[in-house]
């Protein structure tokens, strides 16, 4: 099929044309949001041209594809990056211009898919891009919610959440493929029957979701292939049991309607913290089941019905343990649709799934009750026990009377199923995010595994698309460092570290300098759009962005903040260089604590903007309803990134390589990714600070850690708690967050006091930002070490994740 062109001029008439079809209306006349559309669909038609030639080349060569099974996809807004990945956005910026059209004016009218809560799903959708510019064949899988993350809005000192309306208008960038229609089925009972001499288990009785996949195109950068994010939507079968509705009984004739009406509804707004909600179930199983249904089609249609050679062929990878159904999903495919044995079944099906663990926290480990499971998926929890009774045998041989010990392994244990299990004993692979989140799984999460099976352990260190979170966000940047280095970088993100030299180059460096403070006065113009505010872009942007946990730590910044704030009001005579501490941050909708942060935070703000004096060198912004789009109008804006979790808890971080990427230097604990961005810049281009991750473990195993010593000897850390509690901060409910102040020091609900050692790591980590306040005053030195961070943040290139995913894991093409 030929190519068609898009030249400048054809774009700019594709766009008349179509305001004029679409719409019946002229350029002057059509509304910003119809010019979006028209500019998206422009670039649409050139998506599909490369789409279908890049599905019809797999379809020949045959080769082996992964399916990246997520139940979130944080994709942000595409019309730019698909325009970047094309390799057009000067043709569209020309077309535009000349139609007296800017990006900034129709680039918000793009709705954004929120489909993640944080890490989890952004790093799913930064990996579309990789393996697309890679050239790997690769499908995404998620859910399509019609809600996504909860749209927030701080009113009265607090968090309100609003749902997330994003398809009201529709979406350019989706089709649906009804044609590719499965049915997910549910309930019921199973029955047994003899075939050929073999026992047959099947599912009756059930009630039925259709699954219609609704298919995005994920582009490569400057080449040719166009991968595909299918996202599921759920709906029912007949619209209405006519039988039941003519007898008049309306519920019974609405109930397939009411499971299939939810599923695809909305997305969960749990980050880390597990609950067991039934239809939570029931969204990870129709993920698994339509994708796999889908997948086991298509491997036929391309190499026939001989099921062994699709470990050859096909690699599912689980992400977190959300997907793990797909392991007894393709048991069930393979022996009760295609007739396979069960050790056959059970080998492909080892072969198949790969694993990567993204969080340790013992609230986000997922069990199941077995009766919920029993209730839900019938057949499925049979396999289940089946594969339990197999793995618990063989562990028995291994560890003979140890009964805690294959307890604790086991997939089925004290009437619970136990996910992460099932991921670590049926996968080829059990991969952890950063080399130290590597080593905690294998040592300590999965200690027993990691004894019987250790080659099975494997970690490849996170990455982000440098294409989006540099190039997209931060085109200034990137014209300099392509002006000065070349333009091979962004597909050899390594090569960033060309740049070094010129950290010795004055003009470069004041180059750079001048660039920040544009991507300031940018941020500005968001910020005025968000929520109409504004902030000095003579002041630093300190800036801790992610979602609110007590792990992360916002209450340590926000702590030292009012330390700071005391500082100053108690002594006349001292001054800071001015900085703004920027929070973005959504708290669970029923997490309590994370929301008591968030209000001592919006208080802490009004305290300081009351004093004229603490202003001027003191400020706090938080910005609302952090999302994909916020993130890209702040970090090219940021000068410094807080990465301060308790050491261990955080699995990689991928936001502390954004900002990185930016120019913006760490303040960080030895967590995560963060040890290997200290290794990357060293120790003159990093602050760091805090307990390391050994010595958080042998606290908790001592049991003696006793935060009130620390509020008996620190005389700021006594008077800002107090402060908390005093009136200060709440003058019309003193006890507002007495939670917080009675959580440090005393525990809260049977948990420790001071769970995360915010009073324990608080005296370095203020020693590390005094340090921060005196280099920055000395620009020269601290332009080198952002500068530095930018050169070395290669490393952190989805580019490179992938290539080690594909060269360790799924051996592709
Ligand atoms: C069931 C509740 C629930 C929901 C989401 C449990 C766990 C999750 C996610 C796995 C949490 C998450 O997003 N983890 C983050 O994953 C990133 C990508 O690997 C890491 O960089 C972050 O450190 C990790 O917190």
């Amino acid at each position: 099929m030929p190519k068609r062109e898009f030249t400048k001029d054809h774009i700019k008439q594709s766009i008349i044309g179509k305001l004029q079809r679409y719409y019946g209306k002229t350029l002057q006349e059509a509304t910003p949001y119809q010019r979006y559309y028209a500019v998206a669909s422009t670039l649409r038609d050139q998506i599909m041209d490369k789409w279908i030639i890049s599905r019809e080349r797999d379809q020949q060569l045959g080769g082996k594809r992964v399916y990246y099974l997520c139940i979130e996809f944080l994709l942000g807004r595409a019309m730019y990056n698909n325009a970047l990945n094309l390799l057009a956005t000067q043709p569209y910026t020309q077309a535009l211009t000349e139609l007296e059209i800017s990006w900034q004016d129709i680039m918000y009218e793009e709705p954004e898919p929120g489909l993640g809560n944080g890490g989890l799903g952004r790093l799913a959708a930064c990996f579309m891009d990789s393996l697309a510019t890679l050239d790997l064949p690769a499908m995404g899988a998620t859910i399509r919610y019609e809600y996504g993350l909860f749209r927030q809005k701080l009113s009265q000192g607090q968090q309100v959440e609003l749902p997330d309306d994003w398809l009201q208008n529709g979406n350019v960038w989706e089709i649906a493929r009804v044609e590719d229609l499965v049915e997910v089925h549910f309930e019921g009972r199973v029955v047994q029957s003899v075939k050929d001499g073999r026992d047959v288990y099947s599912l009756v009785d059930y009630r039925t979701v259709e699954a219609v996949p609704y298919d995005m195109p994920a582009l490569g950068y400057g080449n040719d292939r166009v991968n595909t994010l299918r996202t599921w939507r759920a709906r029912s079968k007949q619209s209405l049991d006519l039988s039941a509705f003519s007898n008049g009984d309306y519920v019974a004739a609405s109930k397939e309607q009411d499971l299939a009406n939810v599923i695809s509804k909305v997305l969960y707004p749990e980050d880390n913290h597990y609950e067991g909600k039934t239809l939570r179930l029931c969204q990870h199983y129709f993920l698994v089941s339509a994708t796999l249904q889908c997948a086991l089609k298509d491997f036929e249609a391309r190499h026939g019905k001989d099921y062994r050679l699709l470990p050859d062929k096909v690699v599912f990878h689980i992400n977190d343990t959300h997907p793990a159904l797909a392991i007894p999903e393709l048991m069930r495919l393979l022996m009760d649709e295609k007739g396979l044995g069960w050790d056959e079944a059970q080998a492909i099906t080892n072969r198949c799934m790969a694993y990567t663990n993204h969080t340790i926290m013992a609230e986000a480990l997922e069990r199941w009750p077995k009766e919920l499971m029993r209730r839900q998926l019938p057949r499925i929890y049979m396999i289940l026990e089946e594969m339990n009774r197999r793995l618990c045998e063989k562990l028995w041989d291994r560890f003979p009377g140890q009964w805690d010990r294959i307890a604790h392994m086991a997939i089925l244990a004290y009437d619970m199923v136990h996910m992460a299990n099932l991921c670590v004993s049926q996968s080829f692979c059990i991969n952890g995010v950063s080399q130290l989140h590597g080593d905690i799984i294998k040592n300590e999460t999965f200690h027993d595994y990691g004894i019987t099976t250790p080659r099975k352990f494997t970690a490849i260190t996170n990455g982000v698309t440098h294409r989006r979170w540099l190039m997209a966000c931060n085109p200034r940047l990137a014209e300099l460092i392509t002006a000065s280095i070349g333009d091979a970088w962004t597909t050899q993100p390594e090569r960033l570290s060309d740049l070094l030299p010129f950290r010795d180059d004055a003009a470069f460096r004041e180059q750079f300098a001048l660039i920040k403070r544009q991507n300031k006065d940018v941020f500005n113009r968001f910020l005025t759009r968000r929520q109409d505010m504004q902030v000095d872009p003579a002041f630093m942007f300190d800036v801790q962005v992610k979602r609110l946990h007590e792990y992360k730590r916002q209450l340590l910044n926000a702590l030292h903040i009012h330390v700071l704030y005391n500082r100053i009001m108690d002594d006349p005579g001292f001054t800071m260089p001015p900085r703004v501490f920027i929070f973005g941050a959504k708290a669970s909708r029923g997490y309590h604590k994370a929301k008591m942060i968030i209000r001592y935070i919006l208080a802490l703000s009004r305290l300081i903007d009351a004093s004229p004096r603490a202003r001027k060198m003191l400020r706090i912004l938080f910005v609302e309803n952090w999302n994909v789009s916020a993130a890209e109008a702040l970090i090219p804006a940021s000068d410094l990134s807080e990465q301060i979790s308790t050491a261990g808890k955080e699995a990689s971080g991928t936001g502390n390589m954004k900002l990185m990427m930016n120019g913006a230097v760490t303040i960080g604990t030895l967590d995560g990714a963060n040890v290997e961005i200290a290794q990357a810049v060293g120790p003159d281009n990093i602050y760091l600070f805090g307990m390391t991750a050994e010595e958080v473990s042998a606290k908790y195993r001592e049991g003696t850690y006793a935060p009130i010593h620390f509020f008996e000897r620190n005389t700021e850390i006594r008077r800002a708690l107090s402060q908390m509690i005093d009136g200060t901060l709440f003058p019309d409910n003193p006890a507002m967050v007495q939670i917080l102040y009675h959580d440090l020091l005393f525990g809260s609900g049977g948990s420790n006091p001071d769970n995360y050692f915010v009073l324990k790591d608080f005296g370095s980590y203020a020693q590390a930002q005094a340090d921060i306040s005196r280099d920055y005053q000395d620009q020269d030195l601290w332009l080198r070490k952002a500068i530095t961070n930018t050169a070395l943040s290669g490393f952190f290139s989805t580019d490179r994740t992938i290539a080690q995913y594909n060269e360790l894991v799924w051996k592709l093409k």
